[in-house]
This record gives C-alpha cells, structure tokens and sequence, in this order.
C-alpha cells in the first residue's frame, strides 16, 4: 500500500529532501500513532514524503525499499517487522550512496555499515522496568504465594518482542528465581484479536494464571476481553502489566483493569526528521539515539490520562 507522496510542500531547490519511509504496519495504536508522527513532521519540515506500509509482512518492506532505491529518494528509514533477513536490500542501498535510518525497532546484521543510525527505545530496559514495577503491583495487591505468570509476545523476530522478554527474564532471574515463573508465553502478533484469542488458549490451559506481562497495551486489551469472558476481573484475579502507554491503555488502566503500564514513545517523527537531514548534509550523527520514557500505576492513570498525546 503506497501513499506516495504526502508533502507538497517541499519545492525543487536543493535543500529539498525526498524521505523513503516503509513503516511495519497498522497493527496497533503505537504504530497509528507513530505513522502519524512520521507524516506530519516530514510536513512540518517541508520533506516529500514517500509513505508505504508493509502489513506487518518482511517481503513488502523490502520491496517498498527497492522502490526508494529505483526512486533515487535522499534518505530511506524504516522500522524492519523482524530482526533478520535485511543484508541484501541494505547492500542494494549502500551500492546505490542511499543512506538508511532505522526508526523504532533495530536489526541484526555482521555490517555496521549498512545503516546509519537507529532513532528508537531501548526494549530490554522496558523489560527490565516491566518486572521492577510487577514487585510495586503484587505489593500493591497484597498479593502472597507464588507468582504465575502469562506473557503475550510480539511479532514472533522483532527485536520489541525478543528484547522485551529477555529484559523480564533477567530481573525474574536474578531477584525472583524462587516466587516467579512463566508458565505459559505466545506470541499474539502485537495486535487486539491476538491478544484475544492466546489469552483465551491460556486460560483454558491454566487457569491458575494470576499475573499478565502483556508486550504492549492492544494485546492487554485483547486479553481483557477473554479474561471477563472467562467469568474473571482484570486487574484483580489476573494483574496486568503492559507496555506502550497509549491512550487505550491508559483508559483501561483508569478503570483498574491494567494494573500499570511501561511507557514506549512512538512520537518519533520531529527527531528522525532531524537526524534525516544530518545525515543528507553528511554530518556523524549518534549510532543510537534513544528515546526517553516513563512508567505508570493504576493511581496515576486518571490524572495522566487527559495529557497523553497518542
Ligand atoms: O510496542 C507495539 C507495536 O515496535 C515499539 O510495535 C514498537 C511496538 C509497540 O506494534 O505496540
């Protein structure tokens, strides 16, 4: 699905710059809301935008990218559905002189020098702090005995559902090694029918599940949904915790049906548009430039809620 060219505002003089940008999808309200920061800040700063989405399949981002490349656009950035599979394309940018910017999620390749800069979060860290703030709610709940866990993975190889478990499993195994255990972990494809349908799978297989470590909010929200079906409360019979922060979650939380949220900005347009045209001047930009975010309790969901921008 291509929209071509969003931006008229752009002109031919040379400072002009023309932005190919294949995004994964439109599988949850991160990403709505991530497209959206995309397009208008490439308005904002007068770019064309080239604007395609691969629904979420590898084989459509990398032809929407050889398109770029055939398009002689400036600068290609994209956020790769999965970590693997990316040498080849890259290589076809590199030997065409078009830079790459990875935004959001990163890739796994043996040549540095294939892209320039990844412009995103830091997903094992957003792991880690899903675990620390689990300890704050199961304090919270008063919960004793042990801890059950249910996890409800991303898309299977992209480096959010990859790294967000690693980083839960590293505090789960240093600090809780005794009380905690994932007894059952699925991916749900990041998205609400997902979340839905594995929740409903796991309930059926063990129903003595009393902690949700959801990889984002939709998935937590698809679950909820299985978890009232099944005749119990979110939030209370089963603790939840999710990742994102979006406004959808946010309005679960303050009905007390998420128990807190790891948040994950996907506001990223205004600084990839920035370092987009670093790069095109030629300037050394950062390997890694990191987002900055925060965590939330069910307390605080209310108060935040009519402030969240996504
Ligand atoms: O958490 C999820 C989206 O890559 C950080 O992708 C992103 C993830 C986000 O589908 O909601």
């Amino acid at each position: 699905k291509e929209d071509g060219a969003s931006s008229a505002s752009a002109g031919s003089g040379s400072k002009a710059i023309t932005l190919g940008f294949s995004q994964v999808g439109s599988e949850s309200g991160w990403r709505t809301a991530n497209s959206d920061s995309v397009k208008s800040a490439a308005k904002e700063a007068g770019y064309t935008l080239k604007f395609s989405d691969a629904q979420q399949k590898q084989e459509n981002q990398i032809s929407a990218i050889r398109n770029y490349i055939a398009q002689k656009v400036d600068v290609i950035a994209f956020s790769p559905v999965v970590v693997t599979g990316w040498d080849a394309v890259l290589k076809e940018a590199k030997a065409a002189k078009i830079p790459v910017v990875l935004t959001d999620r990163s890739v796994e390749t043996s040549d540095d020098s294939l892209y320039v800069t990844l412009v995103g979060s830091d997903f094992t860290d957003e792991g880690r702090r899903a675990a620390k703030i689990l300890e704050k709610v199961l304090e919270k709940a008063g919960h004793k005995g042990a801890v059950k866990i249910a996890q409800l993975e991303g898309t299977t190889g992209a480096a959010p559902a990859i790294e967000r478990a690693k980083g839960f499993k590293e505090v789960m195994e240093a600090d809780h090694a005794d009380d905690w255990k994932v007894v059952v972990s699925q991916t749900g494809d990041f998205t609400r029918a997902g979340g839905k349908q594995v929740m409903a799978a796991f309930l059926q297989s063990n129903p003595d599940i009393n902690v949700l470590f959801a990889h984002n909010d939709d998935m937590a929200i698809g679950a909820i949904q299985s978890i009232e079906a099944a005749g119990k409360k979110p939030g209370k019979d089963i603790l939840i915790v999710s990742i994102d922060g979006v406004k959808d979650g946010f309005v679960a939380m303050s009905e007390g049906k998420i128990n807190a949220i790891v948040e994950c900005n996907p506001l990223l347009g205004p600084q990839l548009m920035e370092v987009v045209k670093k790069v095109k001047d030629g300037e050394t930009v950062e390997r890694w430039i990191k987002t900055k975010e925060s965590d939330f309790m069910q307390d605080q969901a209310k108060d935040a809620l009519p402030t969240r921008k996504y």
